[in-house]
């Protein structure tokens, strides 16, 4: 007891020899009463000192919110829990406490190399649960009962033309992805001129776009080696817990896409989660006045903006609009409703909304859910929102109404407003401003004419004929685009005005990024028609590829097609892997390999299966 320091505080300063026997009266009634002060203070605390059980319990380290809340009602908040609760928690503490001890016995007894096994195993599975692990609720999936659809790989062709020039493409893919394996492993996209990665900022930090990308290709080529290095690469490397922003649109389409589509084929079951944790991170772009969603997000804060240069702080029309297969799918593989519900948000807004001519403009406010300027497009923008309302059509195994009359009735109106032909007879599909038409088609609208091949036969009042004809003349004058250039590859975007048909007349519309919209629409009208030509033009863009894009790290797209030699632009997009070989390679191949009646492509080339009315065939068909 800290007694002795008091002494001093009690002693007359002058007093030089004071002994404490020779203490005045009054010191010592002021000693005494210190002493007694002190001794009640002490027997005091013994009464307030806390209960031990309630330490235990953790009374002392309740958050304060609990004691506001107590403080508020009025509640004594020591007695916030029953006398059973307190029983219960002390039975566990004691239960933990008991296993506790059995364990350490059990590790005494262990040799010290295992007790070293068991740390590194430990650390291993935190580690393999670490990154990429970061969605809330991704490991409470609901079991699904994985079976091999029908049609995910295929048969040689029997003609050997044809066989060869399929092995042909598979060799091709084998050079692109070999060439980002060797080069630019992990990155998003190849340099293949300089050999070394290319990072796009539309991912944000997000990594490895072509591996994601090219899965399906790779599966369906049957190139498993390359297959398992990527799903390994996916399982151990890919990481969404990034403090970056990025496109909604081309990480669903790519990512989402891509490890959906990768599921479906595979089965395994990593690529289901990724899938769902992704979409799970997206989410926040849908918080908006109206629900459709940002442009951009930031994975990370969930703080969603649009593109600065988009009409009056618009979304736009191909990115909001193509979101809905993939989010379908998301919900049905993960039991969340919440993901079909946004999309179909989506569709509830613009069908309160008024049509010009029955056009959809291609910017929307996610503010006020009104249009901003009225540019119409099939295109850039626009594109695969037409497709994808289609598309949902299809893969709800024709059930959804709703998509299908949006399909039917924009497509009316963009034949009306829109299409066009030339004097020289090419049927081409012009782009809308206010009224007026700029008679420009993009290489992205050329996508159109396998759209509209896909719909033909479900085009209502006996148009399906129709439709073939306009799907059937898009794929000609797209071919011609490509037909009229020095390189044989099609330009970014060609116009009919001032005395030219389907050529590019600025500098900034010559490039051609190896994309692969047009060798799309040719499957589209391979698949239904059979007509060789279309087999013949694909070819002829393979010829092209070779000749001009090939290089020794890969494939590059080219500066202007129009020039007599090749400026490559040194960037090998993750899209040739995923679509323009892929396309490429199911031209090649018989039609029961990803057949049309079970499978749609997402706007990346990602097939996914149909969602069968009768639930028959869940999740998927066996083959
Ligand atoms: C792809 O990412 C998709 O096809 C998208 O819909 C538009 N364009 C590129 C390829 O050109």
């Amino acid at each position: 007891m800290p007694v002795a320091p008091l002494l001093p505080f009690t002693v007359t300063p002058n007093r030089k020899s004071a002994i404490p026997t020779s203490f005045r009266l009054t010191e010592k009634f002021i000693l005494l009463l210190v002493f007694s002060a002190f001794i009640t203070l002490c027997i005091g605390a013994i009464f307030f000192l806390p209960d031990s059980s309630k330490l235990l319990s953790g009374g002392f380290f309740r958050s304060s919110p609990a004691v506001e809340t107590n403080t508020r009602t009025g509640l004594e908040s020591s007695n916030s829990g029953s006398a059973g609760n307190v029983e219960r928690v002390l039975d566990k503490i004691k239960k933990d406490h008991e296993q506790a001890l059995l364990e350490a016995k059990d590790t005494l007894q262990k040799r010290p190399e295992d007790i070293k096994n068991d740390i590194l195993n430990e650390k291993k599975k935190v580690g393999n649960d670490g990154p990429g692990q970061g969605g809330k609720d991704v490991n409470n999936l609901p079991i699904v009962e994985y079976r091999r659809p029908i049609g995910a790989t295929g048969q040689e062709p029997v003609d050997p033309e044809t066989r060869e020039r399929r092995a042909k493409i598979k060799e091709m893919m084998k050079h692109a992805w070999d060439g980002y394996r060797r080069y630019a492993w992990g990155s998003n996209e190849l340099r293949p001129v300089s050999k070394q990665g290319h990072s796009s900022n539309l991912f944000g930090s997000i990594k490895g776009a072509t591996i994601v990308d090219a899965l399906d290709t790779l599966y369906v080529m049957e190139m498993f080696e390359e297959f398992d290095a990527a799903a390994e690469w996916v399982e151990k490397n890919l990481d969404f817990n990034v403090n970056a922003e990025v496109s909604v649109f081309e990480v669903n389409i790519r990512f989402v896409g891509g490890l959906l589509s990768a599921y479906y084929l595979s089965g395994k079951e990593v690529f289901r989660r990724k899938a769902v944790e992704l979409g799970e991170k997206l989410l926040p772009a849908f918080k908006t006045p109206t629900g459709i969603p940002w442009a951009l997000l930031n994975l990370k804060s969930g703080i969603g903006r649009n593109w600065p240069w988009a009409s009056g702080g618009s979304s736009i029309l191909a990115e909001y609009g193509t979101l809905h297969l993939e989010f379908m799918h998301l919900s049905r593989l993960s039991g969340k409703p919440e993901f079909a519900q946004k999309v179909m948000n989506i569709r509830k807004v613009l069908n309160r909304l008024d049509k010009p001519q029955g056009l959809y403009p291609n910017y929307l406010n996610p503010n006020s859910g009104q249009w901003g300027q009225h540019h119409v497009s099939v295109g850039g923008l626009g594109d695969s929102f037409y497709e994808y309302l289609l598309k949902a059509w299809l893969m709800s195994d024709k059930s959804d109404e709703e998509g299908k009359k949006m399909y039917y009735d924009s497509l009316q109106a963009i034949e009306t407003n829109l299409m066009r032909k030339s004097s020289s007879g090419l049927t081409y599909i012009a782009e809308w401003k206010g009224g007026l038409l700029e008679h420009k088609m993009g290489h992205l609208t050329c996508f159109a004419g396998g759209m509209i091949a896909l719909g033909a036969d479900g085009a209502p009042g006996d148009k399906t004929g129709h439709q073939m004809e306009l799907a059937a003349e898009i794929a000609r004058t797209c071919h011609e685009s490509y037909a009229r250039t020095a390189l044989k590859l099609g330009p970014e975007a060609f116009r009919f005005d001032g005395g030219v048909e389907a050529i590019a007349t600025r500098q900034n519309e010559k490039y051609f990024i190896l994309r692969p919209e047009v060798i799309e629409t040719y499957l589209y009208m391979w698949r239904f028609t059979h007509d060789p030509k279309y087999r013949e033009w694909g070819w002829e863009a393979v010829q092209a590829l070779e000749k001009h894009c090939r290089v020794e790290g890969g494939y590059s797209g080219l500066r202007d097609v129009y020039a007599s030699s090749p400026n490559h632009d040194d960037v090998q997009q993750s899209f040739y892997l995923a679509e323009t070989l892929k396309y490429l390679y199911l031209l090649f191949s018989d039609d029961d390999h990803l057949p049309f009646d079970h499978w749609v492509f997402n706007t990346e080339a990602h097939p996914l299966p149909v969602i069968r009315k009768d639930q028959t065939d869940q999740p998927n068909e066996v083959e």
